[in-house]
């Protein structure tokens, strides 16, 4: 079943001054929030997607990325509303200071859960795109266990410089050794890394591709779901870039094994 828009148009109310307070959230604290603007009947239904898709998994941790999963997702009703593309696109032209190289919106959805979850925690990473939406769908909410934070540090670095210093300084920083860095408490303490609490309803918005992050572990016994939308890639049509991405396939592959 494709999802399409339900009875009423999702984020109808977001308008420029929305799109403003957040641009100016981002750049000071790293991170920009739309506070209940995901509703139940779109939450709901994400849920048991979720428990479907997880169920042909044998419980253990999955992400689908690309144009097809979104499409046949309650969440479509976001991915295609006019206000969600509406903040996305005002986003990117406010910090790059001209258009982006096209329209197109990457969905991403992770699911964490079992063992396998926990290889995909504190994997710090700077995103390929320059605005970064994260929908949280299912956050671990017991009394005393971790929620998996999405950590960052936030506007580690500039994007509008030469392409190579770009993806040579992202390859250091996410090689092996960095990230063992990144993920001490002492480091993070340091360096100002902030934890972003998530709560389903939200939408935090942040520069993915300046802000170094990851997610903490929560329990294996636990399910955390989260939807990731990126959106401008600066670097979109260069050689260089590709190569890059290839890496992180190869990375990702590896990390199923
Ligand atoms: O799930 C999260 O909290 C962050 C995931 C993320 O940064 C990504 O998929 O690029
Ligand atoms: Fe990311």
């Amino acid at each position: 079943m494709a999802y399409e828009a339900l009875d009423h148009e999702m984020l109808a109310s977001v308008d420029m001054t929305d799109v403003d307070n957040l641009y100016t959230a981002i750049n000071q604290q790293g991170f920009g929030v739309l506070h209940n603007v995901v509703p139940d009947s779109v939450l709901t239904p994400m849920r048991e997607y979720i428990a479907t898709e997880l169920d042909k998994r044998g419980g253990q941790y999955f992400g689908l990325g690309g144009q097809e999963w979104i499409g046949h997702s309650p969440l479509n009703a976001i991915f295609s509303a006019h206000g969600f593309r509406m903040v996305l696109d005002g986003l990117y032209r406010r910090a790059m200071q001209g258009e982006p190289p096209s329209e197109r919106i990457l969905p991403v959805l992770r699911v964490l859960a079992g063992t396998h979850g926990l290889r995909h925690a504190n994997r710090f990473h700077y995103d390929s795109y320059v605005v970064t939406a994260l929908v949280p769908i299912l956050i671990p909410n017991q009394p005393n266990e971790p929620r998996g934070n999405l950590v960052m540090y936030p506007n580690m670095r500039n994007v509008r410089g030469p392409i190579v210093l770009n993806i040579l300084e992202k390859a250091m920083v996410e090689s092996g050794t960095a990230c063992r860095l990144w993920r001490s408490p002492t480091v993070q303490r340091w360096l100002g890394a902030k934890p972003v609490p998530l709560e389903p309803g939200n939408i935090y918005f942040f520069w993915g591709m300046r802000s170094l992050h990851a997610n903490e572990a929560c329990l294996p016994t636990s399910i955390r779901s989260t939807a990731l939308f990126h959106y401008g890639d600066p670097h979109e049509n260069s050689v260089l870039k590709q190569l890059s991405q290839a890496r992180a396939r190869a990375s990702l592959r590896r990390l199923a094994k």
